[in-house]
């Protein structure tokens, strides 16, 4: 594999990605075990919407912050607007929360109660005033929704129930806007969840009209799904929205997105490539879902973009129009090897070169750690109250 004529061939189909970055994942976050504390952590919105910035400042690839209601919560989110522009940033999506309240011990759009469930169409509805006001473009959807013993709930009834809720949602999505649904195989409910999985999504996102999506969390499968072929699937539909990207080793465990399993990132990002849902024309959103529990939070986002954006660059590299033509001869290993070429490529020495061209350190993790942004911080976020991932 010629890695450098290759790399001069796709380097232009860089410019222009863009990641976002979670706003939570500049809080302090850690297992049911413990949260640990670490010196500089944000103490209000606004200081994290200033080290997210600092992310897209060392590497350009992370120019939006997803924020999550109501960690998020401000009086004037207009004035929250002009001040993320002014650091370099604008605010993206907008995530609800309705499995933070007493109210929803059982469920919230699908809670057999209607005060419940109006509370949270509500709380939903609220968030899609907060992104007329924020300029975002998406409200994504995570429920917490499920239940934990066979018979306690039913089944079918919840389905409905959260049908309902979520077309009442839906007929309050603006024109440019758009209703992203996350599913998640288990947790925090055991024995059945109400969105578990990309097809349930998929079906009530469908049964709501095209300005719904479905969000793809890598955390969110069971250990051996094949990843990559629900991508291709959702893409094939139409129907991917957003992807939560992170790493997992055994559940839902939001480390650095690329370092439990590159290759699987790699292969992903291809399906990504090839069903079109890269570049310009695409407006499948990629965001971070992370937690930084025991490393510092702005070098962990900085691993994580550049991973992002190298294996984009590896799969980008592949000769697609060899594996094709390896693909109809049935040429079984010299399909693989292709594939396999691309992912071996070291596209790091390029990616180097690739940003000094652009005005960005070449090194960035290096950069920042050069910088005196984590020791300003350190100093200057003294007093007040750190804020946690929730
Ligand atoms: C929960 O497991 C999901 O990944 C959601 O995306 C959630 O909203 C996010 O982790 C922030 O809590
Ligand atoms: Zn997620
Ligand atoms: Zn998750």
């Amino acid at each position: 594999m010629t890695s450098h004529t290759g790399f001069a061939a796709i380097a232009a189909q860089l410019d222009g990605q863009a990641i976002e970055l979670p706003s939570w994942a500049f809080g302090n976050s850690g297992t049911r075990f413990k949260v640990f504390g670490s010196a500089g952590t944000p103490r209000s919105v606004e200081e994290k919407i200033a080290d997210a910035a600092t992310v897209h400042r060392f590497t350009g690839l992370a120019p939006t912050v997803a924020l999550h209601i109501p960690w998020d919560k401000v009086d004037d989110y207009a004035a929250l607007r002009s001040y993320a522009a002014e650091q370099g940033v604008a605010l993206g999506t907008i995530n609800s929360n309705t499995f933070q309240d007493d109210d929803y011990k059982f469920g919230s759009l699908a809670h057999v109660d209607p005060k419940v469930r109006r509370k949270a169409i509500d709380h939903h509805l609220e968030c899609i005033d907060i992104m007329d006001a924020t300029g975002s473009r998406d409200l994504k959807s995570w429920l917490a929704d499920g239940s934990n013993y066979p018979g306690q709930a039913d089944l079918r009834g919840r389905q409905d129930r959260l049908a309902e809720s979520l077309s009442t949602i839906y007929d309050r999505i603006g024109e440019e806007q758009r209703l992203v649904l996350e599913y998640k195989f288990f947790e925090p409910a055991f024995y059945h969840t109400d969105v578990p999985d990309w097809g349930t999504s998929y079906a009530q996102v469908t049964a709501l009209g095209e300005r719904a999506t479905v969000c793809l969390d890598t955390g969110h499968h069971a250990p051996g799904t094949n990843i990559e072929f629900i991508v291709m699937q959702l893409l094939r539909l139409g129907k991917l929205g957003s992807f939560d990207f992170n790493s997992r080793f055994y559940a839902d465990d939001d480390l650095i997105v690329g370092s439990a399993d590159p290759f699987q990132l790699f292969r992903i990002l291809f399906e990504v490539i090839r069903g079109g849902g890269f570049g310009p024309d695409s407006d499948v959103a990629f965001m971070l879902d992370q937690c930084h529990n025991v490393e510092n939070k702005i070098p962990g986002q900085i691993r994580s973009v550049l991973n992002v954006q190298e294996m984009t660059a590896r799969a980008l590299l592949v000769d697609r129009v060899a594996l094709d033509a390896a693909q109809t001869d049935g040429d079984v290993l010299g399909a693989h090897g292709i594939l396999m070429d691309a992912f071996y490529t070291d596209v790091r020495g390029d990616l180097a070169a690739w940003r000094e061209e652009r005005g960005l350190p070449a090194d960035p993790m290096r950069a920042y750690a050069e910088s005196d942004y984590q020791s300003q911080i350190e100093a200057a976020r003294v007093g007040g109250t750190q804020l946690s991932w929730n």
